[in-house]
Parts: structure tokens; sequence; C-alpha cells
């Protein structure tokens, strides 16, 4: 998987507000390859454990009330390097802070409710890609 896979999850928010399209076509745009998806409505378990690096942050239990709010769309997408490509489209982590032409920017309403996901290290990538979709998934992408 290193350097050419990451793993994006649009947020209850911006899937529920119908910008799931939008987003997809964007990160298209910008030569993004969609290679795995599947819409979901996380558990209180799943969203637990995806986020559980921030289980000490103030904002945990915020965060996974968000994300188990309703469906979600998790996305294996291909780019030369794909996880610093993607953490640059989406933007900052609070929307007024984006820059211009970022997902975020354009699709998100705040710092909890920011429209979008996107892994931070090949790493996490690797684990978050591994959590919502299974080894088939993957192949069958590839
Ligand atoms: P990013 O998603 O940009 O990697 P992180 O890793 O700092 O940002 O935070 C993970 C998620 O936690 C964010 N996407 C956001 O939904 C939520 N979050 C971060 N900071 C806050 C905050 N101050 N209040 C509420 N939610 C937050």
């Amino acid at each position: 998987m290193a350097g050419k896979y990451t793993l994006t999850i649009i947020k209850p928010d911006a899937f529920g507000a119908g910008k799931a399209g939008r987003i997809l076509a964007h990160l298209e745009q910008q030569g993004f390859a969609l290679r795995a998806a599947r819409v979901m409505r996380m558990s209180k378990g799943q969203a637990g454990e995806f986020y559980v690096v921030h289980r000490e942050r103030p904002f945990y239990g915020e965060l996974v009330e968000f994300m188990t709010s309703g469906p979600c769309m998790p996305m294996v997408l291909e780019r030369a390097g794909a996880v610093a490509a993607l953490r640059e489209a989406i933007g900052a982590t609070d929307p007024a802070e984006a820059a211009e032409g970022t997902v975020r920017k354009l699709y998100a309403e705040s710092k909890g409710r920011n429209a979008i996901h996107a892994s931070d290290s090949d790493e996490n990538a690797e684990r978050e890609a591994r959590f919502f979709f299974a080894e088939t998934d993957l192949l069958a992408g590839a």
C-alpha cells in the first residue's frame, strides 16, 4: 500500500447533505482514483476504535457521537504521494483556517463537523484501509 494509497471518509455532515458526489468529483479532478468505497453507519464501538488515538482529547466523545450520527462513506484513493496530497487537498482541520479551494473550505461547517477525514501517514492509511475493507476489496481495486 505504501505511498500510493490513502484512506478518506466523507463524514456524516457532508454525506447527509448530499455532498459526497461533489467531493469525490473534486478529488478525482485532483488526480485521485477511487479504489474501494462503501456506505455505512458506524457503531459507537467502531468509531471509538477508529479514533482511539484521540481518546484522551476533550472532543473524543463529541467526535464519536458525530461520526455515528448518520451514514458515512469510507474510500481508498490512489495517487502518487497519496497521503500528503490528500491532506493538502482537504485543508486545515478548522474550515475557517482551510486554504481556498480545499474540500473543507468548500464543504465543511466547523472544526467538529468538518466533512472529511484523511489518513495522516502511510502507516495509518494501511491500518485505516484494513479497518473498513477486506483484503479482497483492496485487491479488487488495485
Ligand atoms: P484532522 O482530521 O485534520 O487530521 P485531527 O486528527 O486533529 O484533525 O482531529 C481528528 C478529528 O477530530 C477532526 N477531523 C475533527 O472532526 C475532530 N476534532 C479535532 N479538533 C476538534 C475540536 N477542537 N472540536 C471538535 N472536534 C474536533
